[in-house]
């Protein structure tokens, strides 16, 4: 791996945002993940080659410290704003700069979980790829789910969560959805949840990526 990747991946480990953040202590003064990523783009890297080698590669390592309590609750978030402000150089590039929209996507990440980085990727890509994005954010309940539906007649609807105890969440919203409206698609994503779920719940698709959900609205549209 390049030494840029790898200063990106640290970046996001240590939770270091840009060069005036003065945290951590330790790398006061440095380039953080928002300076770094500007200058792999601008050597030519791959957005690709960036999410893949430096900010998750980084976000990988942050989810192994959370899980074995190195690291905790305010490191995470430092590390979750480090990436989304590296995300920010990313954005731009997702834009296909099409004018005519393929469809809309509405996306959220269920009632009762507050993550939202991969939901944002997908929103991103999504929207790069032709679509409007209608995005509600986090913590969404099934009403709001289903009124965002209502005002965007043909939307698919994508669910995110990160939480094995969310997961009966999405279940509820779901089936409130098809409750609602029968026709109405939807899509699931995120790290606890595979195929099986979405079939199990009532879902019509798991995407377990942005491009995945991008090839299944290109097949619904
Ligand atoms: Co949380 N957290 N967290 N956390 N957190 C995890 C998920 C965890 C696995 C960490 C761990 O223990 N190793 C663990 C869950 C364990 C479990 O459920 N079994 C966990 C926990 C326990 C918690 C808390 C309960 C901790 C606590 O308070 N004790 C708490 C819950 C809060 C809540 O939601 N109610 C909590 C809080 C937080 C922070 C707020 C500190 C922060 C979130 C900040 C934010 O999002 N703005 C945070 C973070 C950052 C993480 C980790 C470290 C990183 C998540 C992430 O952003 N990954 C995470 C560990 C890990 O994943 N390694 C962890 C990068 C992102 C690009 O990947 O979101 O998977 P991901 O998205 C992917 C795919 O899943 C997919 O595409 C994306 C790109 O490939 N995808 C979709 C996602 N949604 C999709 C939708 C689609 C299609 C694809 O279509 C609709």
């Amino acid at each position: 791996m390049s030494d840029l990747l790898q200063q990106i991946a640290d970046c996001i480990k240590a939770g270091k945002i840009d060069r005036a953040s003065p945290y951590p202590p330790e790398m006061s003064g440095q380039d953080g993940a928002d300076e770094l990523t500007r200058q792999a783009l601008d050597t030519g890297m791959t957005v690709d080659q960036i999410l893949e080698q430096g900010l998750m590669a980084g976000m990988d390592k942050v989810g192994q410290a959370f899980r074995d309590n190195i690291i905790f609750v305010p490191q995470v978030l430092m590390s979750a704003r480090a990436m989304s402000a590296a995300m920010e150089h990313l954005k731009p590039h997702f834009a296909s700069g099409a004018s005519e929209r393929k469809g809309t996507f509405i996306i959220g990440t269920v009632q009762g979980d507050l993550h939202d980085i991969g939901k944002n990727l997908v929103a991103m890509m999504v929207e790069g790829n032709g679509y409007e994005v209608v995005d509600l954010g986090v913590d969404v309940t099934a009403e709001t789910f289903i009124d965002a539906a209502r005002e965007h007649p043909d939307s698919v609807i994508g669910l995110s969560c990160l939480l094995t105890t969310t997961m009966p969440a999405m279940q509820r919203i779901v089936s409130a959805i098809k409750q609602a409206d029968p026709s109405q698609i939807v899509c699931i994503g995120g790290a606890p949840v595979h195929q099986g779920f979405a079939e199990q719940i009532g879902a019509d698709r798991y995407a377990p990526d942005p491009q995945g959900a991008v090839e299944f609205l290109n097949s619904v549209h």
